[in-house]
């Protein structure tokens, strides 16, 4: 199967002990989060092989989060250490299904924003790029700095080896796009082979959620998958096909991470030749994994399960 990289800006992420407000809290539970590498841990737990390309601070934090995603089978050769700057951080205050959670960014100037084009000389980068055959990329990287912008456009731009594809999470978060002119992100998905796409993100982003109007701003990357929330995902093919898989039905303890968990499924689906339905129906059982569980990431079912879920009729998986 083809080897997988993912590139962006991982965090220490810190959330209330008690999963109380931060007013009250009295300890903070540390654990790990990005959206880049949320997906790289979806697809390394796949058994897709997978690297991690990014820039940490040369702190506590930074090795702490080399070593999670070690433990989990990700690759970090592609990760540079930054002695001058702080690996991000942000604190994630989980609130109920109806008041959403609230993600709170401490990342100006972490080492991951000092990203640039020069990332792709460095010969470890350079080779882990070369031998890729899916190169995962988000929204956020370009919303972080001018020169993880520049970065993304350079990698984009760059001829690609045969058979060499990029994902692109267009990623909307309002937050870090205050103040920066977020309409690249038309030309950085419209780079891409493959776009992912919330429905509410792509109205935000592109100004539309209709899936004509969609297809005329993004008329290059092979397929556009939006998300319909809870109900469905389709994909739009280049050649005009058209699939819509509605989604699993789940008790939602906590949204955060299931847009990642979702392009972890369905791109491993695609890495593994499957069709359009069953890599869709693969992200529908990696986000409803996610989605019942309080971390970024819930446990998958085994081969054989998943391989049952996946293989269900039309009638079994509604
Ligand atoms: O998709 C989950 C991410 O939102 C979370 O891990 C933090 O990377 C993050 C971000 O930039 O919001």
């Amino acid at each position: 199967m083809p080897r997988a990289i993912c590139l962006g800006e991982t965090m220490a992420m810190l959330t209330p002990g008690g999963r109380g407000s931060l007013e009250t809290a009295d300890s903070l539970h540390l654990g790990v989060g990005g959206a880049e590498s949320n997906v790289a841990l979806g697809l390394a737990a796949m058994g897709v092989s997978t690297e991690w390309v990014s820039r940490l601070g040369a702190d506590g934090f930074g090795r702490r989060i080399r070593n999670e995603l070690e433990r989990h089978r990700v690759g970090t050769r592609g990760v540079q250490l930054d002695e001058a700057r702080p690996t991000g951080l942000y604190v994630k205050v989980p609130g109920d299904a109806d008041s959403g959670t609230g993600m709170l960014y401490y990342r100006s100037g972490s080492a991951a924003s000092a990203m640039s084009p020069a990332l792709l000389d460095d010969p470890e980068v350079a080779a882990v790029v070369a031998d890729a055959g899916l190169i995962h990329l988000s929204g956020i990287t370009a919303a972080l700095s001018d020169s993880c912008r520049d970065l993304l456009l350079e990698l984009l731009s760059r001829p690609r080896r045969s058979g060499q594809r990029i994902s692109f999470d267009v990623n909307w978060r309002p937050a870090l796009w205050k103040g920066r002119d977020s309409s690249v992100l038309q030309r950085l998905a419209d780079l891409s082979d493959i776009v992912l796409m919330g429905k509410d993100e792509a109205l935000l982003a592109f100004g539309t959620d209709d899936e004509g109007r969609l297809r005329e701003l993004l008329p290059t990357p092979e397929v556009l998958i939006i998300k319909n929330e809870s109900t469905s995902a389709i994909a739009l093919e280049r050649d005009g096909a058209r699939q819509e898989v509605p989604a699993l039905s789940v008790d939602v303890v906590e949204p955060v991470g299931a847009g990642d968990s979702f392009a972890a499924g369905y791109l491993s689906g695609v890495l593994s030749g499957l069709d359009q339905r069953l890599s869709l129906r693969r992200g529908h059982v990696a986000a409803a994994c996610t989605l019942t569980v309080h971390g970024d990431r819930g446990p998958l079912p085994d081969d054989e399960d998943l391989d049952h879920i996946l293989r269900c009729s039309d009638e079994e998986w509604a």
